[in-house]
């Protein structure tokens, strides 16, 4: 049964029960016998079977010290009635206003009744790759305008008309809302990205969005070592009533935590779990490492669990969005993407080049700070609004 038309339907199965704990035999002790008889030494210890790996590390005294930026506490949650707002589209236009400039700019001074040629062509293909849709998509795109169009005399608004046709067939497979299935209970949506992007901003979206649509949702608060972030996390919940599960201590180990959430929400009834994670560097192997092992032990639960891994990405980074999914891809199972800050991008042509690179879906976009500001990405919407099309 679907709760809500943009954010999924509820399809699922049964969960298996948590199991755990193992223990390492001990060598078998025997007193010498008294003299005057000769000393015995005591036979040999058995080797002891491997240890699995333990849920959680101990907890270290001190935190180790990570370059990772001071949080930011976000203002206030202001949430809007409902679901609809209006203003969506028109913030997503003004935040690509930038992206559109270059493009429509570009547009306007090469294609004002011209002939579609091969040098024509190239200057279309030339000005994509500056708006950030990389030099795939730009191929791709010209190679359509080649074989439609080649040779008419054309105007900068058919050019636009047909760039947003172009664009918007390459975004409309990737479009795909976030499939929530109910019968997981939870369903566990672990999320990961680089330092910054809007994880958390994400996570608490996408609580109060799930909240309002009557799902009992939780959030752990996967980014131990910094006290900052797990405050961060614990005041969302407040704004939105989402329970939120967090460290004994600084520096509690991740995994266990997740661990811990996990099997508590399942006790709890909860419907969705939101797993918050550190920000990390690709090129940091041991927060990677962190990160793999988060996984590794939440699938000793279920296999099928991170039921959906979304790495966000901050649009106004451009083409280094484009090698974080790469480096992302190859740690963790990403399911789909989330791309925030398009309200102030210069850069949101890098929406096309991730959907023509990776052909993952992109299940929301952000345009600002509130619940409301992150929606199901519309491939029409975007396409238009990039080329400065009203609607
Ligand atoms: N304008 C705008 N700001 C956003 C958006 N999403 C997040 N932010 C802001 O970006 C900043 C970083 O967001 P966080 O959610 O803390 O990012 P994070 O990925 O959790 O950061 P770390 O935990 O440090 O890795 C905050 O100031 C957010 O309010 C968005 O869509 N638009
Ligand atoms: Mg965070």
């Amino acid at each position: 049964m679907a709760l809500r038309d943009f954010w999924g339907k509820w399809t699922g199965k049964g969960q298996a029960e948590p199991s755990e704990q193992s223990g390492v035999p001990q060598p078998p002790v025997e007193l010498p016998p008294s003299p005057p008889e000769p000393v015995q030494p005591p036979p040999p210890p058995e080797t002891p079977p491997p240890a699995p790996e333990p849920i959680r590390d101990p907890i270290p005294t001190e935190a180790p010290p990570l370059d990772l930026p001071p949080m930011e506490v976000p203002p206030p949650l202001q949430l809007q009635q409902g679901q609809a707002q209006p203003g969506f589209f028109g913030r997503l236009k003004a935040g690509l206003a930038r992206s559109t400039a270059k493009l429509t700019d570009a547009i306007g001074s090469v294609f004002t009744r011209r002939k579609l040629d091969d040098a024509a062509l190239e200057e279309l293909e030339e000005m994509l790759i500056g708006a950030d849709l990389g030099v795939s998509a730009a191929g791709r795109i010209v190679e359509g305008f080649r074989r439609t169009r080649f040779g008419r005399e054309v105007t900068d608004a058919e050019v636009k008309a047909a760039l947003a046709e172009e664009i918007a067939a390459i975004l409309t497979p990737v479009a795909q809302p976030l499939a929530i299935t109910r019968d997981y209970a939870p369903h566990v949506v672990l999320v990961v990205g680089v330092n910054g992007t809007g994880k958390t901003t994400t996570i608490a979206k996408l609580a109060e969005q799930y909240r309002a649509q009557g799902l009992k949702v939780w959030m752990v608060a996967g980014d131990t070592f910094r006290a900052a972030a797990v405050e961060q996390l614990q005041i969302w919940g407040e704004r939105t009533g989402a329970h939120v599960v967090v460290p004994a201590k600084p520096g509690a180990d991740a995994a266990g935590l997740a661990f811990d959430g996990l099997r508590d929400a399942r006790l709890a009834g909860v419907d969705v779990l939101l797993v918050d994670t550190a920000g990390r560097l690709h090129n940091k192997t041991a927060l990677m490492e962190e990160l793999r092992k988060v996984v590794r032990v939440l699938k000793r639960d279920d296999a099928a669990i991170p039921h959906s891994t979304l790495l966000v990405l901050d649009a106004t980074t451009g083409q280094n969005a484009v090698s974080q999914v790469r480096v992302f891809k190859e740690m963790v199972e990403v399911t789909g993407l989330v791309v925030t800050k398009l309200d102030g991008s210069a850069k949101g042509g890098v929406v096309v080049a991730l959907a023509q690179e990776f052909g993952l879906p992109v299940h929301a976009v952000g345009v600002g700070e509130k619940a409301a500001d992150l929606r199901p990405f519309e491939a029409r919407d975007f396409a238009r609004s990039l080329v400065g099309l009203d609607d």
